[in-house]
């Protein structure tokens, strides 16, 4: 088991190298539920029959989705990758599969928008990714639960027959088999999400790895077919035996220390996080974070050597939110200075100190000052270490033989001071 395990960890580590380089990207959650506009859940939550959310199948016309719009802000967001739902909970297909008509290419649509997305995403340089939900509320043989996390099963030609489940895995699996085989190299495969009993070899994940892994040797595969979305896919193993996936997903959540796997190995993780309450299209959720904030959460992510996947819900129209899209423009302005400070980052050798957070490459610190200091801004621990400091968004000199405060910094610096400001410290050569 030890060499088993020793060499599955390497071939994750060399598989996941760029996901763990790249830090940020862009969650998209797209579908019919755009329509009704109130999460992507509302099926569920308001326990609406099949026919009644027939309609929006039938009106689903987004004539003004552009992906090259989409690419282009998160490219200017300083976004490096992205992950859109090719099909969430409601069964709806955002791809042309052949394995059923509940298809955009079957709406007034009449597009493949996978494809498209794809497509466009690649063309700004932006690796891609496809979220898939295992979870099917309208598949007839997907099974029903009238928990509360389920919906009431509204389908009545759902057999209820346990018998029948194999079905729904060989229609699952083969739409997995589509998109990894007409869709060229993916990057991320991202499935959600298991719960219960509904986890592991119930959706036959070995088998479904091991053909993902034949189609697509290097793209990374998040940990939620064994994973709980509930837990927000922290839990991890790297039992081989258990296909955990390539990284962690904790949900809405930064973990206080990292995540790390039974053993205390620290393993690659990604929070996916909402610029406000929802994931799908809600247009009376008017809770959105500011741009500190989404900053913050990216910094705090990244010093915890964790990556934040943000997310945004197109409109029934095809058009991301304009308060989403003047979040990303923002974050993207910080990003344009202060990159340096996340990208190929991660833990820092120092403990956090008490006004922000510390990121770190190589011999490089970078002290994102978050907490307006009266007095000197406290460097205890870097005394005698440092050789230099800069501040990041201008490259001008800050003197660290002299007791920090606000003062040294940039005028607008201690202005901007809810925004982090990144000083780069050339360490000592690590010896
Ligand atoms: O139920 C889904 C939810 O709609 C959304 O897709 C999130 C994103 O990670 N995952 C599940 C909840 O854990």
């Amino acid at each position: 088991m030890e060499n088993v395990q020793r060499d599955l960890i390497q071939e994750r580590t060399e598989r996941t190298r760029w996901f763990q380089h790249d830090r940020f990207g862009m969650f998209i959650h797209w579908g019919l539920y755009a329509i009704p506009a109130r999460g992507e859940w509302v099926r569920s939550f308001e326990k609406i029959t099949v026919e009644d959310y027939q309609p929006y199948f039938d009106q689903f016309d987004p004539d003004r989705y552009d992906p090259k719009a989409w690419a282009k802000a998160a490219k200017d967001a300083g976004m490096q990758y992205a992950v859109l739902t090719a099909k969430h909970h409601d069964g709806f297909c955002l791809f042309d599969s052949k394995l059923t008509d509940y298809k955009a290419t079957n709406t007034k649509a009449g597009r493949d928008l996978v494809a498209e997305f794809l497509e466009a995403f690649r063309a700004e340089g932006i690796k891609v990714g496809l979220y898939y939900s295992i979870i099917d509320w309208h598949h007839e043989d997907y099974p029903a639960y009238g928990d509360r996390h389920h919906p009431m099963r509204n389908n009545e030609a759902y057999k209820r027959d346990p018998e029948t489940f194999h079905r729904y895995l060989d229609y699952m699996h083969g739409q997995v088999r589509e998109l990894l085989t007409n869709y060229g190299k993916l990057d991320i495969m991202w499935f959600d999400f298991s719960y219960d009993n509904m986890a592991s070899e119930t959706w036959k994940a070995t088998e479904l790895m091991t053909m993902i892994r034949s189609l697509q040797p290097h793209i990374l595969i998040d940990n939620r077919l064994e994973g709980s979305g509930e837990q927000g896919g922290s839990l991890y193993t790297s039992n081989p035996s258990v296909y955990a996936g390539d990284f962690a997903s904790p949900e809405q959540i930064i973990p206080p220390e990292g995540v790390t796997d039974e053993n205390g190995n620290p393993v690659p993780w990604e929070a996916c996080i909402t610029l406000n309450n929802n994931w799908g299209y809600a247009a009376a959720d008017r809770s959105y974070k500011t741009p500190t904030t989404v900053i913050r959460k990216l910094v705090e992510c990244v010093s915890k050597n964790g990556n934040m996947l943000l997310n945004v819900g197109p409109t029934a129209k095809g058009e991301i939110p304009q308060e989403s899209l003047d979040i990303l423009a923002e974050v993207g302005q910080w990003i344009k200075q202060n990159g340096a400070s996340i990208y190929g980052c991660g833990k820092a050798d120092f403990p956090k100190p008490e006004w922000g957070r510390y990121t770190q490459r190589g011999n490089l610190l970078y002290a994102h000052v978050f907490e307006e200091s009266i007095g000197p801004v406290n460097l205890v621990g870097l005394a005698g270490k440092v050789k230099k400091a800069r501040l990041l968004a201008d490259g001008s000199e800050l003197f660290l033989n002299r007791p920090w405060s606000a003062a040294l910094f940039e005028e607008d610096a201690f202005v901007s001071f809810a925004r982090p400001e990144h000083l780069t410290y050339p360490l000592p050569d690590k010896k």
